[in-house]
């Protein structure tokens, strides 16, 4: 067929290192950015297929989120804009990783499993972050979508959820919105002002927050929308990516597993502050206290003021809808607790990576997912939404339950539902904090954070590890969980635990307990029992 003569003609100008393994991760393929050309090639082969299996448009998104700026990655985007299916994981894989000579045979054995059509017309959104080599890598991945004749549109630099949320507007013909960049401003703007319009005397203090823009898209993105939110909201942004490097001592990540203020942001005692990650998909909050006492307001805290938030409205509109908070094992145990034995909402614990809290989120009315470092989002289900929208319409109902109703209407609609987005989910905590007219100290007065320590181990192998009970236990080396076990043992309201990380070539390691002396002496003792 002349479409395979293509494929192989276009194969060979992104050839694959012999013997290179790479593994579709956490969050896709990453590593670094000069090995990546012929497995973009190859995703878009594998997204032109996909596309035709599904009959609908899907994503490929070049980023490598957090990592140093030198690395690249790529994710694949299913058709409602949430991760690509696991199955389909497992052939990127093999995709991957088939020398030269037998990527035909890999494509053909996909197209054979899946049963899929060939005549069938493709579709395949792109988008890349500012990395230097994503120009040249989401070329690639575009020569591989035109090499199956599959048609392309290049939205070029976009954040990783505008990527997300273009695929979910695609296919569902507009009734999730336009899909457009303009169309996502557009959109979001117009409900965290109609959020916002009725707080009382908002001051330009509360008004004002600081955005640490991790050098990278999400500061791009972020300054094209101020102009749609009409000075509701009042930016001052630093790392900008005019001067600075990727990630590199500021965003999310830094933010999170440093505990400590980015580079580069002149923080003054008491002022909001919020840092992006490099795809802009995370994002976490946080101030300068008292004795310049550092804060941080992280996933779990964000987790907790939503779904708060959200219970109050439910409650004030009258309606019976079950609320749900995801969690991963990196949850502090504050936030748990203080989740299920005060807000009494269910939480449920899942594996790291936001495909597995997206999963668990949709079997609720409404799921509040948010990993640890502040990758998450909320999601309604159809029925839910009807519901809220039939009360925000009924005008025979009284107007408490009206005005909460409104309110999650346009909730509802600030939030990106595909996957977790920095900047609706800064839209969406400054409403609610105006709303409630709550400060940032109120805010992380709600519980207090076990002290907790995250380290990095480098070993031979990360894949001799292997764990259960939602990465909580390690079954695999013998021994090493009773290694841990017996040193969790030794501290008060002690927790730890180690997986093989999915988008880095290490071991992390978690450990909290009662004070940060002792949470830091685990997380140091743990580390050891994995070498
Ligand atoms: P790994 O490297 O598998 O721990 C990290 C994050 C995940 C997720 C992915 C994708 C931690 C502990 N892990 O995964 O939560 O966000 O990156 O970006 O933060
Ligand atoms: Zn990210």
């Amino acid at each position: 067929m002349a479409q395979f003569e293509e494929v192989s003609q276009k194969s060979a100008v992104h050839p694959k290192p012999v013997g290179l393994v790479l593994q579709y991760g956490t969050a896709g393929f990453r590593t670094n950015s000069k090995q990546l050309d012929h497995v973009m090639f190859r995703m878009g082969l594998l997204a032109t297929l996909r596309s035709k299996k599904t009959k609908a448009t899907i994503g490929v998104m070049v980023t490598a989120s957090h990592n140093p700026e030198e690395d690249n990655g790529v994710k694949l985007v299913d058709p409602m804009g949430e991760m690509v299916t696991p199955a389909w994981e497992v052939y990127a894989t093999q995709l991957a990783n088939a020398e030269q000579e037998e990527l035909l045979t890999a494509l053909k054995d996909v197209i054979e499993r899946e049963a899929i059509s060939m005549a069938q017309e493709a579709s395949v959104f792109v988008g890349k972050d500012t990395r230097p080599s994503s120009d040249s890598l989401s070329q690639a991945v575009l020569d591989g979508v035109h090499a199956l004749g599959g048609h392309s549109k290049d939205y070029g630099l976009v954040t990783t959820p505008q990527l997300h949320y273009m695929v979910c507007c695609q296919n569902t013909q507009g009734r999730y919105g336009e899909a457009t960049v303009k169309g996502y401003y557009r959109k979001l703007s117009q409900a965290f002002i109609q959020l916002t319009k009725n707080v009382p005397n908002r001051t330009d203090d509360q008004k004002a927050l600081l955005v640490d823009g991790a050098n990278g898209i999400g500061a791009l993105k972020v300054c094209e929308m101020e102009t749609y939110l009409k000075n509701e909201l009042q930016l001052s942004l630093f790392n900008d990516g005019s001067s600075g490097k990727l990630n590199h001592l500021c965003g999310a990540d830094y933010v999170k597993v440093q505990q400590r203020a980015p580079k580069g942001v002149e923080m003054t005692a008491g002022e909001r502050c919020c840092s992006y990650d490099g795809d802009a998909d995370r994002i976490v909050y946080y101030y300068s206290g008292s004795a310049g006492r550092f804060h941080l307001l992280d996933g779990d805290k964000i987790a907790t003021l939503i779904s708060t938030y959200l219970k109050e409205l439910l409650t004030q509109a009258g309606l019976d809808l079950q609320i749900a908070v995801v969690q991963t094992a990196y949850a502090n145990g504050s936030s748990t607790q203080y989740l299920e034995d005060t807000m009494k909402v269910i939480v449920r614990c899942t594996k790291t990576g936001v495909k597995h809290l997206h999963h668990a989120a949709q079997e609720f009315d409404i799921g509040v997912y948010f990993e640890a470092n502040g990758h998450g989002t909320v999601l309604f289900s159809k029925a839910a939404e009807e519901k809220i929208q039939k009360l925000a319409q009924d005008s025979n109902t009284n107007d408490e339950r009206r005005r909460a109703a409104l309110l999650l209407q346009n909730t509802v609609n600030l939030i990106n539902q595909t996957v977790g987005d920095a900047i609706s989910d800064m839209l969406l905590i400054e409403a609610v904090l105006a709303i409630r007219g709550m400060t940032v100290q109120q805010w992380d007065a709600i519980y207090t954070d076990l002290p907790n320590r995250q380290l990095k181990v480098k070993v031979a192998d990360r894949r001799v590890i292997d764990t259960t009970d939602a990465e909580r236990r390690t079954v695999s080396p013998a021994g090493l969980q009773e290694a841990i076990d017996s040193r969790v043992n030794k501290y008060r309201r002690a927790r730890s635990f180690v997986r093989p990380s999915g988008t880095e070539d290490v071991v992390r390691v978690y450990a909290e307990a009662d004070t940060q002396e002792s949470a830091d002496a685990l997380a140091h003792e743990v580390s050891l029992a994995v070498y």
